[in-house]
């Protein structure tokens, strides 16, 4: 433990969470191995009345009445347990209770998890959740699913904040929906660096589903085992494993108390997280949180299955966009035209807010874009440069440096090469991201000072690394916009093909 105390920023990738030799103290923990107590947290005696001297090495008998560590020893022997915390009984311990026991194995050991809390709102969790699945279902858009499950999971856990959480590709995350309390500030469309939560947490939270943390404040209590036990414990699946105190500095920073949150993944990846916030100590039972569990797996298959049929109508969109450009081109006889002159032009075929014709020597812009004669010059580098057909990027300032003088405007590009000779091009233009993001970690804003008086953790060092990582860099182009972009190459050099061959038949 103090080890981990000492854990400084510039570390924050390696410290190992899933070791942490300590636990929250609103419950204890005991290890077993072959039927006896091999390691147990140091509050035991807080607990149950019953020092820790007094329960390693001795079987769980020692703590729990016959029967009920029968169940336990049961349990471990038939149930799968494996990787996978299970609530298993509520139990009273020496008179004291009841705990709600939790049970998972790590290869040859079985972790007990003792919590007591007030059971309750019990009976009411499995009708609720159905009702927020019900729910969940009826949704259109991933964003429409994202509000209500923010929704949703306010209603079953009572949190003063509870946020939906996406990451982008860079690993920077945004609050996509928000369901609080009209006291709390509103973090939704804010953005936040990649290193507010690291990458072997985010790799934690692939395996396991849920994490609360009751109580910000706490000092957290050691585990304690017989002398060839001692291997630290792997609590990647423990429901007490005690967190980051890195993250505990962040959360108070941010004036949290407590904190839960839920993974959502799509397939293997960490598609984002459900992030819930109270102003003061807030420990809910497992049943509850299991029911969270729940909802945060059942939301991550709709958000698949919904950004796949989003990306296929979006496809459509583009497949149709393209047969209308086809349409107005042959009608106009005149590519140029057909491309700029509609209501219906470039700008609405890909996502982007500028776009520029460069055909027979002429430069036409639409929306956003560089200058005309900017323009005019990056085609006669691409004309040098690029020998592919289509030609995309997220960041042209670093390979193509006069852009950097544009980056506002114009650092991603997505081009197609009607004709390298003559330097006809279709583009469009993105701007440099860090003009469109509304950053959560404000560098302007003066940072809250930590509990030890200084400001040692802050969003805004690491959004100051991040500025420098994104200048110059737009959104993504996707796959299906570089793909359509391709096809409509096919249909424009068609008509050019066929305005020249008519050409040529006049001059004949
Ligand atoms: C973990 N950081 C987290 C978690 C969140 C955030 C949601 C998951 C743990 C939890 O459920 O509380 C970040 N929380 C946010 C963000 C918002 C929010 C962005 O509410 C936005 C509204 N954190 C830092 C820095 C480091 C860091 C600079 O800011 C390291 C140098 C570390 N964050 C850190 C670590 C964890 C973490 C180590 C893992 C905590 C654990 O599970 O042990």
């Amino acid at each position: 433990l103090k080890g981990q105390q000492d854990v400084d920023l510039t570390s924050c990738d390696r410290e190992p969470i899933h070791v942490p030799g300590s636990i929250q103290p609103h419950g204890a923990m005991l290890v077993l191995q072959q039927g006896r107590i091999v390691q147990a947290s140091a509050n035991t005696a807080d607990l149950f009345g019953l020092e820790v001297s007094a329960l390693l090495g001795q079987p769980l008998t020692a703590l729990l009445a016959p029967d009920v560590a029968e169940r336990v020893l049961h349990a471990e022997r038939t149930e799968d347990l494996r990787d996978n915390p299970l609530y298993l009984l509520s139990a009273r311990v020496q008179e004291r209770g009841p705990y709600d026991v939790i049970a998972h194995r790590r290869g040859e050991q079985t972790v007990l998890e003792f919590e007591g809390t007030a059971r309750a709102v019990s009976a009411d969790v499995y009708p609720a959740v159905k009702r927020s699945l019900t729910r969940l279902s009826a949704t259109g858009s991933v964003q429409e699913c994202c509000e209500v499950a923010a929704r949703e999971v306010q209603a079953l856990t009572g949190f003063d904040r509870v946020m939906v959480y996406r990451f982008a590709e860079d690993g920077t995350g945004t609050v996509v929906a928000e369901a609080a309390s009209p006291a709390m500030t509103p973090y939704l469309g804010l953005r936040y660096p990649a290193s507010d939560i690291p990458r072997q947490a985010r790799a934690m939270y692939v395996k396991s589903m849920l994490r609360i943390i009751s109580d910000a404040r706490y000092t957290p209590v050691p585990m304690l085992a017989l002398p060839d036990h001692d291997a630290p414990l792997d609590m990647t699946y423990s429901v007490l494993r005690s967190v980051s105190p890195i993250h505990l500095e962040y959360l108070a920073n941010m004036g949290v108390a407590a904190s839960m949150s839920i993974s959502l993944l799509d397939g293997d990846q960490l598609w984002g997280l459900i992030a819930c916030h109270h102003a003061t100590p807030r420990l809910l039972p497992y049943d509850v949180r299991s029911g969270c569990e729940f909802l945060g797996q059942f939301l991550s298959v709709q958000l698949s299955a919904k950004a796949e049929q989003q990306l296929q109508t979006y496809r459509l969109q583009l497949k149709s966009a393209q047969a209308k450009f086809v349409e107005l081109m042959a009608e106009e006889r005149d590519l140029v035209e057909g491309l700029i002159r509609h209501d219906f032009n470039l700008l609405d075929f890909v996502d982007a807010p500028g776009a520029a014709i460069c055909l027979n020597s002429e430069v036409v812009l639409l929306g956003v874009t560089p200058t005309r004669d900017e323009v005019r010059a990056l085609t006669e580098w691409l004309s040098v440069n690029a020998d592919a057909e289509v030609l995309h990027t997220s960041g042209l300032p670093d390979e193509y440096p006069p852009a950097q003088a544009y980056a506002d405007v114009a650092s991603g590009l997505l081009s197609v090469q009607i004709s390298r000779g003559r330097r006809d091009y279709v583009m469009w233009f993105r701007p440099e991201e860090l003009q469109t993001v509304l950053w959560g970690g404000d560098p302007t804003k003066v940072a809250t000072p930590g509990p030890d008086g200084q400001e040692r953790l802050s969003p805004r060092k690491s959004f100051a690394a991040w500025q420098e990582t994104v200048r110059g860099r737009s959104r993504d182009w996707q796959q299906a916009e570089v793909l359509a972009a391709q096809e409509l190459r096919h249909s424009i050099i068609s008509v050019v093909l066929r305005s020249t061959e008519r050409v040529s038949a006049l001059n004949e």
